[in-house]
């Protein structure tokens, strides 16, 4: 709903659920009509329509219940996740994949090897969000509009997320040198706690809303061939010494998919707690299979 009312192209809405994707895209269609909007949106239970597309967007597999992390969704969304990557093989590998499906750094490097599409043209959507979601937190603690924050967030989109303070700027100021240590703490772990918050809120699905917002900003990003630097999991190949990952960082996107990957100058403790989350990367992937 988001992209079509940004008039982001011909939607279309897959689901394997007989019936869902249809009834929600026609829902969807007859808001045109009130909101004086004209876009393209329609919903099919068979996948093949994915044929032909630009951006694909994997939201499919299941949520967080209360008290779980995205982890531990590791077995039941794989095999999902690798159908899709299957049919996205064979059906759009002129794609650029967008990988929402938690464990997001897990499910991205499985599209990646099971689509054999290039490294370029597969991205996870999480460490945005965290940024979003942090920037919001910030905003609220300082009474600063969020448009003054440029929020920094790298490493798993799960536990092991890093906010990085020193190198998040409010008004051109490392938040660092703005708030004192208890309450930046507190600010950091709320945002790594956010999306489990909602989780545990609802009761049942997980957060929509701000996801989908941040979804929109990468779409945006490939769309208007933006070039700008966005937070997204993206497969490593050397950059901040480590191979054969999938792992959020700063990128450049556009048209083409990932134009560049932007190499932080960390400091040790940075460092060593990026390489820490990228074990526990590593550690699930040992448990994928591919
Ligand atoms: C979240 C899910 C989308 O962070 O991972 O809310």
């Amino acid at each position: 709903m988001r992209l079509a009312e940004a008039g982001l192209g011909e939607i279309m809405l897959c689901d394997v659920v007989k019936g869902l994707a249809q009834g929600k895209a026609q829902d969807m269609h007859d808001s045109q009509a009130a909101l004086k909007y004209r876009y393209s949106i329609e919903g099919s239970d068979d996948i093949s329509k994915i044929q032909g597309s630009q951006v694909i967007i994997i939201t499919a597999g299941l949520a967080r219940k209360p008290g779980m992390t995205r982890e531990e969704l590791l077995q039941k969304n794989s095999q999902i996740i690798k159908e899709i990557a299957l049919q996205i093989k064979d059906k759009a590998p002129q794609a650029i994949v967008i990988v929402v499906t938690n464990p997001l750094d897990l499910m991205t490097y499985l599209v990646l090897k099971t689509s054999k599409l290039s490294p370029k043209r597969v991205v996870g959507m999480g460490v945005n969000l965290d940024a979003a979601r942090f920037t919001n937190l910030i905003s609220r603690e300082l009474n600063i509009p969020n448009t003054e924050i440029n929020a920094l967030v790298i490493g798993a989109h799960g536990e092991g997320m890093l906010p990085l303070a020193r190198l998040t700027q409010v008004k051109g100021v490392s938040l660092e040198e703005l708030i004192d240590e208890a309450k930046l703490k507190k600010l950091i772990a709320a945002t790594v706690n956010r999306g489990a918050e909602v989780v545990s809120l609802l009761g049942s699905g997980s957060a929509y809303f701000a996801p989908s917002a941040a979804l929109l900003e990468v779409v945006r990003a490939v769309a208007g061939n933006q070039k700008r630097a966005i937070g997204l999991s993206v497969y490593l190949n050397g950059e901040y010494g480590l191979k054969d990952i999938c792992i959020g960082v700063p990128c450049l996107l556009g048209k083409n998919g990932i134009e560049k990957i932007i190499e932080l100058d960390l400091n040790s403790e940075e460092r060593q707690a990026f390489l820490k989350t990228a074990d526990s990367i590593k550690a699930n992937l040992a448990h994928l299979k591919i």
